[in-house]
């Protein structure tokens, strides 16, 4: 019993190591004032795996860094949307 816990330990250890923090850059084009940023970023800031997110309204996008085992662009989408903000995937050029 002991080593199957070691086992479930180290592999949930090697799980967390292999996690890789990801930043993605969502379009917000229904953001029009300077309170909008901040709705942006506390419903993002409350995603679960998020790490770190920056919203500017001069851009109309925010910066989201977070963990791609934790959450995904889908529910950051869904996160803003939910907030009043729609929001997409920005595209690399
Ligand atoms: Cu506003």
């Amino acid at each position: 019993m002991k080593k199957i816990m070691f086992t479930i330990l180290l592999a949930l250890t090697s799980f967390t190591a292999l996690a890789k923090p990801q930043t993605i850059t969502l379009d917000l084009p229904t953001m029009d004032c300077a309170m909008c940023p901040i709705t942006v970023k506390m419903a993002l800031d409350k995603v679960e795996g998020v790490i770190e997110s920056a919203v500017t309204l001069d851009s109309k996008s925010a910066v989201v860094t977070f963990e791609d085992t934790q959450t995904s662009v889908v529910a950051l989408v869904q996160a803003t949307t939910n907030a009043g903000y729609i929001s997409t995937l920005k595209q690399e050029k």
